[in-house]
Parts: C-alpha cells; structure tokens; sequence
C-alpha cells in the first residue's frame, strides 16, 4: 500500500463573496475523505490517501509563501490549488498558468500590480500536471457541468498557480494543477453557479483520478511543463487574454496562438 499526501487549497471568503467554493470544497474532502475505490480493478486500492488543507489570503505577496509553509510541513505528492471565477457557470479544470499578473482590483494588501510579471525571467507559462481528460470524462459521469479553461485570469489565482507550477518544476515526484469552481448556487448576489454538493463531488473526482494517475506512473507525467517558448511573458499573456487570439482560435488554433509546443502530459 503506496501513502501519498495530497494538499488542496483555497481562498477564504473576500469582497461579496460570502461563501467560498475553493475554501468549502477542500474542508470537506478533508472531513469527509474521497470514498471508497469504484471496483476491485481501481488502483484506489493500492493507495492510503491523507489530505491536508489550507485556506490562502487573497494577496499576490502572500497566496504562496503560505501554501509554500504547508507544502514543507506535509511534503505532498499531489497539489491540487482551487480558486473562485465569478463568471464561471461550471467548473472550469485549468490548462496553463501564465506568468502574467493584471489586476483589475486590489487584492486584500491593497496591491494592484498591472502588466507585471509573477516571476521575472520565469517562462512565459506552465502546462498544469493533472489528468484533466481523464477528470473531465468523470464530470460527464457525474453529471457535473464543466469546461477545459486556457486561464486562470490574471488576478491572484493564475498568480498562485504559477508559482505553484514554477516550484513543482524543481520536485522531483509532484503532480499539481489548479481548479476553478463557480459560485455557488443560492448565494445572496450571484445565481449562475453550482451547489455545493456537485462541486464537492468535482472536487472528489479530482483527487481521485489525480491520485490513479499517479499511480500508473506513466513516462513524462512528472517532466517539466513549460508551455510556451519563443515569446516573452508579456506576449504569452497577452495571447492567452486577447480576443485577437480567441478569434483566431475559432479557425483551429489553440487559445495559446501558435506559440504552443509540446507538452509531457497528453491528457491537457
Ligand atoms: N478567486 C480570485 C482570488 C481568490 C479566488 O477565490 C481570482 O480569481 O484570482
């Protein structure tokens, strides 16, 4: 029997948003664990899965170093970060971190860095190490509404999962990746969400098919992501974000432009 530590984050509740799903999903992964295997084939069995949680400040200062501080205390195998996106009608599995940061409203320091870098001199951007295929094809099973999303926007959420990415980089045996979750349905402002009880469900099938595909072990899956090469970190932002490139993706290209290249994880 394999022990493998899975860490998933979030962020607490911040301007109108009473509830957060990012910080409600975690908390009752870690109360209520990820269920049992589905048959006797699952690889589930082979694994004991204990799960940590940390509830993050909404601040692009702050956001990591307190991840970081639990990441060392728990040296995880698995890092799934969630995050809120207002707009969002379903949940919304990641592809790529870009090192981009443009906020259009201060984070909880009062900080409102505009068109900056996360890391200066880091990549232009991270391919997310999650079996995101594999998730998406529960969610149909499941019945939970959810998309394949390019960005994770550019205010403290794409912040966080950069530099989650840029530290799994150095690790040797880490999967990580980033979930948005919509609102959550019934909220005082916003009703174009989910409730509560699917998007724990979603939560659960992310661990659950993160922690198989760790598992299989399969060659490349804990290679380093970088996404884009040959353009700056401002173009690779910019790309992703523009609605020039959105149009052009509508004739076939992928929402990251041309600027694409290979990736380890087939399943992004
Ligand atoms: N969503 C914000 C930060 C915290 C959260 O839950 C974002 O979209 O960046």
């Amino acid at each position: 029997m394999q022990q493998l530590n899975v860490v998933i984050c979030g962020f607490d509740h911040y301007e109108n948003i009473d509830v957060n799903p990012s910080y409600e999903v975690p908390e009752a992964l870690v109360r209520d664990g990820i269920g049992e295997p589905s048959d006797v084939d699952d690889p589930l069995h082979d694994a004991n899965v204990s799960i940590n949680t940390v509830a993050l400040p909404v601040s692009f200062a702050n956001a990591w170093p307190t991840l970081l501080e639990t990441l060392d205390a728990t040296r995880p195998d698995i890092v799934i970060a969630t995050g809120l996106k207002h707009a969002a009608h379903s949940v919304a599995m990641e592809r790529c971190a870009t090192n981009l940061m443009n906020a259009a409203r201060p984070d909880a320091d009062n900080a409102l860095p505009r068109f900056e870098p996360i890391i200066k001199d880091g990549p232009a951007a991270y391919w997310t190490r999650l079996p995101l295929r594999a998730i998406i094809n529960d969610f149909a099973r499941d019945g939970i509404p959810a998309t394949l999303s390019s960005d994770a926007g550019t205010f403290v959420c794409n912040s966080l999962f950069y530099q989650l990415l840029h530290w799994t980089a150095t690790q040797d045996r880490v999967l990580a990746g980033f979930v948005s979750f919509p609102p959550i349905n019934g909220g005082s402002r916003l009703q174009n969400g989910l409730d509560l009880r699917q998007q724990v469900r979603a939560g659960r099938d992310v661990v659950r098919e993160t922690v198989r595909y760790y598992l299989q072990r399969r060659p490349g899956i804990f290679s380093s992501p970088d996404v884009l090469l040959g353009c700056s970190w401002f173009l690779a932002g910019m790309c992703v974000r523009s609605r020039m490139v959105r149009r052009v993706s509508g004739v076939g290209l992928t929402p990251c432009g041309t600027v694409v290249c290979g990736c380890a994880n087939e399943q992004v």
